[in-house]
This record gives structure tokens, sequence and C-alpha cells, in this order.
């Protein structure tokens, strides 16, 4: 009886050391490695910026078994498009999205992408730029870790009225903003700048009669309510980055970091052309379901357009030397990147 009792005994301590043992070993990676990164958008949940942004989230907890944990603030809720630099470097945030055209003045070599190339598509303009950064590092992001950049697709005239020559635009007030206003200078408008946020109430308020940028924009952030023609003139991009914060980069464990530059360039390339994807869906529910007019600029009429936009890229590679910049190399890269 007592040999019998004191077997049972035994039994069952091994019994709840080896349960024990077991809850320790499946929970310990997740209690050990729980690393909670927040992530700063700057425009609204359903625009491209922020789909972009959900993916890698999902991507990253995937791949790190979720050892990594994202919370995103898409809508300017954690940075607004123009703190977000300084917010990141500065640890509000440890990961940010920012339009390197909000501050031109700022990111000299990668806004080169902006200049008037003939960059086709997001998905060229995209790996074009993050192979631009690669190859210069610039100066502009030594206080931050870049993890992927990417650009919205060529920009067209979005406005209330139509443009079908250069008269039609000459002294319209358009939304855009770095290297767009440029463009839209040049054609003769009325450039406003401001974040794509804020274009929805000047649009409202008719401060502006349209904008200048990438057509998915028709339908995500419904602009095709107001703006009844689209002329198409397929030119200029915005860069973009998503960078982080230094610190926090730094006390990432190896496996982690590794995650996330392999990441760089997959995370590129899928948003480039998830743009391009939604441009054509955009395109596509705009004439259907709002009566938008697409208006093609006859071939005389283009030339007169993209004459004046020549000066543009000479007027930049002057004043990128001054300041110490291989400007031409610069412009002969990209060239070079986008065939
Ligand atoms: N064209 C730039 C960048 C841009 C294009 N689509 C979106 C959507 C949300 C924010 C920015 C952008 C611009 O107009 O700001």
């Amino acid at each position: 009886m007592v040999k019998r009792s004191f077997f049972s005994v035994l039994l069952t301590l091994f019994f709840l050391f080896t349960i024990v043992s077991c809850l320790f070993v499946f929970q310990a990676p997740a209690m050990a490695g729980t690393i909670d990164l927040n992530y700063a958008n700057f425009p609204p949940a359903p625009t491209f910026p922020c789909v972009q942004m959900e993916r890698w989230k999902v991507e990253v907890e995937k791949r790190t078994n979720g050892q990594v944990s994202i919370k995103t603030f898409p809508g300017g809720t954690l940075l607004g498009a123009k703190e977000m630099m300084d917010g990141v470097i500065a640890g509000q945030a440890d990961i940010g999205n920012i339009c390197m055209a909000y501050q031109p003045g700022r990111f000299i070599v990668t806004n080169a992408t902006s200049l008037p190339l003939g960059i086709k598509d997001a998905k060229t303009g995209s790996l074009a730029l993050l192979k631009l950064y690669e190859k210069y590092k610039p100066e502009a992001f030594k206080d931050v870790v870049v993890l992927t950049m990417f650009a919205n697709a060529p920009g067209n005239v979005m406005s209330k009225y139509p443009v079908k020559t250069l008269d039609d635009i000459k002294g319209m007030d358009l939304r855009a903003s770095g290297g767009a206003a440029q463009i839209l200078k040049a054609w003769g408008a009325n450039p406003v700048g401001m974040p794509m946020p804020a274009t929805v109430e000047a649009l409202q308020k008719g401060t502006v009669k349209g904008l200048f940028s990438s057509l998915e924009v028709m339908k995500d952030n419904n602009f095709a309510e107001m703006c009844k023609y689209v002329t198409l003139t397929e030119t200029g991009i915005y860069p973009f980055a998503v960078i982080m914060n230094k610190a926090k980069y730094a006390s990432l464990p190896e496996d982690v970091k590794k995650v996330f530059m392999d990441l760089k360039e997959e995370q590129s390339l899928w948003t480039g052309t998830y743009m391009d994807e939604q441009i054509q869906k955009s395109i596509a529910w705009s004439k259907e379901t709002q009566n938008v007019e697409f208006i093609s600029l006859s071939a005389a009429e283009k030339a007169k357009w993209d004459g004046k936009l020549s000066f543009i890229i000479d007027d930049w590679i002057k004043t990128a030397k001054e300041k110490g910049l291989p400007a031409e190399d610069i412009v002969k890269d990209i060239k070079a990147f986008i065939q």
C-alpha cells in the first residue's frame, strides 16, 4: 500500500514536471522576444502609403514569428507629414513614412527622381529611387535607418475645369508639392504647395481648382467627386522613404534586422506594383461611376508641354553642383536605372 502510493506520487510529480517544462519551452520565445514598435504615417488609411505600411507590418510579424509586433498610426495620428523625419530621429515614433517632396531642400539627391526624366510607372520609379539611395547614401539620411523607398506613379492634372491647352492651365491654382510644383509653374499654372491630406479641404473650399498627382487619388481620396477632368501629362513622380530611429534599430536582434533588410527591395517592388494596379482601377472607376473625362493632349500640344520642362533638369544640375553634389552623375544614373 505504502509502496503503491509512493509510486503514484512519483508519477504525478513526473507528469507535473513535464507539463511545466513544456509550458516554459513553448512560452519562452514569445515572452523573451516581444519587441513592440510603432509606425507613423501621415495620409489616411485607404491611401497607398498606408496600405504598404499594413503589408509590411503583416510580413514582419509573420517572418519574425511574432517576435516583433508593429502598431500602425495612419492619418497623422502620431506624426504629421512635415514633422515625420525629425519625429523619428527624436524617437517620437520608431518608424515613419516620409514624402521627400514635401521638404525639397532637405532631400536633394533622392528628390532628383521627381525631375521630368521619363519615369513611366511607379514600379520603375520605386526601384530606381532605391538604387539611387543605395548608390549615393545621401547625408540627409545619416540619422536614420532606411527600411524601404518607393514612389507614386507619374503625375497628371486633375481639375474642376477642362485643361486641353497651355492657355487653359495658365494661372490655374493647382495643388502640388516639391518638384511637381516646378513642373506646374513651367506650364504656367499657379502651384499651391500643401501635403496631400490638406488637399481635400482646399478643393472643397475652392482654394485650389485641382491638383497634380498620381491618379489613384481620384478613387482613394474620392477626388473624382470634385475633379471631373483629367489631363494626361504622365510626368513627375514623388519619392517616399520609410525610415527608422537609429538607436531603436541598433537595439534589435540580428535576426530581426535581417528580416527588415531582406524586405527593403521587396517592399519597394510590392508598393510600386500595387500603386500601378490601383491607378488602373481608379481610372476605370472614375470613368464608369464618376463620369470623369480623360483628356489626351494632341502630339503637337504634348511637344509644347514637354518643351517647357527641359530647363528644370538643367536648373537642378546647376543648383546641386553648387552644393557640391555630383549632379550630372545622379541624373545619368537615374536615366540608366529606369531603362
Ligand atoms: N503625389 C504626392 C504623393 C502622393 C500620391 N498619392 C498619395 C496619397 C497619399 C499621400 C501622398 C500621395 C502628393 O500629391 O502628395
